[in-house]
């Protein structure tokens, strides 16, 4: 039994139309109620046009659009009643249809019943709310392919290959007596493992590179003072966001500010010029460029090309020698030597694309990047991660001949970790989590 759930799909501003979206065993029902039209007999998916009626006084010309069970996006019956774009008119409908037995739907909860009735799994009900928060075309579209499937493609072989053996150990458990049946044994699980995690690898480095196009990457300018990182983060973001001063210690707190690099987000954060300072303000700043340096997915230490590394360049050096760093040499306006390694840039005159093409280089994404399905979200790389983890357990148990039982064990974790990212294990605890993210009305 599924109640009748409704609510407004459309943001709630004035528009040109709002759609409300009523689902649920008695939307028919419901909606005849409040509607000029009986609906309740309809076979196929229509649209009507009629009034909606409160006590004989119409509340707003509509068109309902009727989506029969299963074949609609919740799987169960569904209307549609698209009404003139007033905020009043959709919640005095809304409150008609909720006085008629309906109740509000909470957030994510359409896309949930569509994962409930199989329509999607949980990673195309993922796909969903990466598509209405992507942020670049790129992000859009690798969300689509998710939607469309072609993710769940990636992982279903995995499922089927470790329920092969999984099943042939448990026959062989279970009925000891069938002699015609192959003796599962370590070779077995060994190959399976062998077989499988090479794959799993080349899946997670696609999905990290996916996250990057997803999520985009943080990336924190550091350097001493008057290096030039407020003047680069200026220059990249095409505006003069932070405060520029030949004065040492100008920026006193991290600056942010977002761009897109050929399709990918950059997160920048522009920090306080790292030295030793007695001045109690300008400490905390350094101290939080500090932590940026551990925050951030990649560092650009800037260096002042047109004077000798000294040794505040060199301790700042030492900060970021365990994290991605790109090395950068400012101000080469005023300097012709280029003899170090590292890239060479100008941000006062705006000369900076040396370091955006090594940003992107470093970044390791191909064409194919963007078109290629991958699990890349966090919940699904952390249980690939998992099930990776599992198979090596269960070759380590086969390789020191532990009963084959006992090795199915590792074998079983696998297997459930794999069902876990299609969300068919322990569906409702994991649903929740994902479904509360959802707005109201998706
Ligand atoms: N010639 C030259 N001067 C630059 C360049 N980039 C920045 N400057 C100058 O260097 C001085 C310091 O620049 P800022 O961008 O404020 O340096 P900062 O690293 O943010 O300094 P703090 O905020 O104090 O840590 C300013 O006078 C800038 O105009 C450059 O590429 N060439
Ligand atoms: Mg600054």
């Amino acid at each position: 039994m599924f109640e009748t759930i409704v609510a407004l799909a459309t943001a709630p501003m004035k528009s040109a139309l709002h759609i409300i979206r009523v689902s649920g065993d008695d939307c028919f029902d419901i909606v005849s109620k409040c509607f000029s039209k009986d609906i309740r007999d309809i076979k196929e998916r229509t649209l009507l046009v009629g009034h909606i009626i409160n006590e004989d006084k119409i509340v707003d010309e509509v068109v309902v659009a009727i989506y029969k069970g299963p074949k609609s996006f919740t799987g169960e019956d569904l209307v549609e009643i698209i009404c003139h774009g007033s905020v009043l008119i959709a919640n005095e409908i809304i409150e008609l249809l909720l006085s008629k037995g309906a109740r509000l739907a909470t957030n994510g909860e359409y896309t949930s019943r569509a994962f409930l009735h199989e329509r999607i799994d949980l990673i195309q009900a993922e796909a969903i709310n990466d598509a209405i928060n992507a942020s670049t075309r790129e992000a859009k579209e690798l969300s689509m392919l998710s939607l469309k499937g072609e993710t769940s493609k990636l992982i279903v072989p995995l499922r089927t290959r470790i329920a092969d053996i999984l099943s042939l150990i448990e026959v062989n458990i279970d009925y000891p007596e069938y002699e015609d049946i192959e003796v599962a044994n370590k070779d077995h699980v060994v190959s399976l493992v062998d077989e499988l995690v090479p794959r799993i690898d080349k899946l997670v480095d696609e999905g990290e590179k996916g996250l990057i196009v997803k999520e985009g990457v943080k990336v924190a300018l550091v350097g001493k003072p008057n290096v030039g990182k407020s003047s680069l983060l200026n220059a990249l973001l095409g505006e003069s966001k932070a405060i520029v001063t030949d004065i040492a210690g100008t920026t006193r707190d991290i600056v942010e500010g977002e761009i897109n690099l050929s399709g990918i987000v950059l997160h920048l954060l522009d920090t306080a010029g790292i030295r030793e300072v007695d001045d109690k303000v300008e400490s905390i700043g350094v101290n939080k460029s500090k932590d940026a340096i551990k925050e951030a997915d990649l560092v650009i230490v800037l260096l002042d090309a047109s004077n000798e590394l000294d040794e505040q360049d060199k301790e700042i050096l030492e900060l970021v020698k365990d994290v991605p760093h790109i090395i950068t040499y400012n101000k080469v306006d005023k300097s012709n030597n280029r003899d170090k390694e590292g890239i060479y840039i100008s941000a006062l005159n705006n000369d900076i694309t040396p370091l955006k093409d090594a940003i992107y280089e470093r970044l390791g994404l191909k064409e194919e990047t963007f078109r290629t399905p991958s699990l890349n979200n966090t919940r699904q790389l952390g249980l690939l991660k998992n099930v990776k983890e599992s198979l090596l357990k269960a070759k380590e148990d086969a390789l020191n001949d532990l009963p084959i039982d006992l090795v199915s064990v590792s074998l079983r974790d696998a297997y459930n970790s794999v069902l876990e990212i299609l969300g068919e294990y322990n569906q409702t605890d994991i649903s929740k989590e994902i479904f509360s993210r959802f707005c109201v009305g998706k």
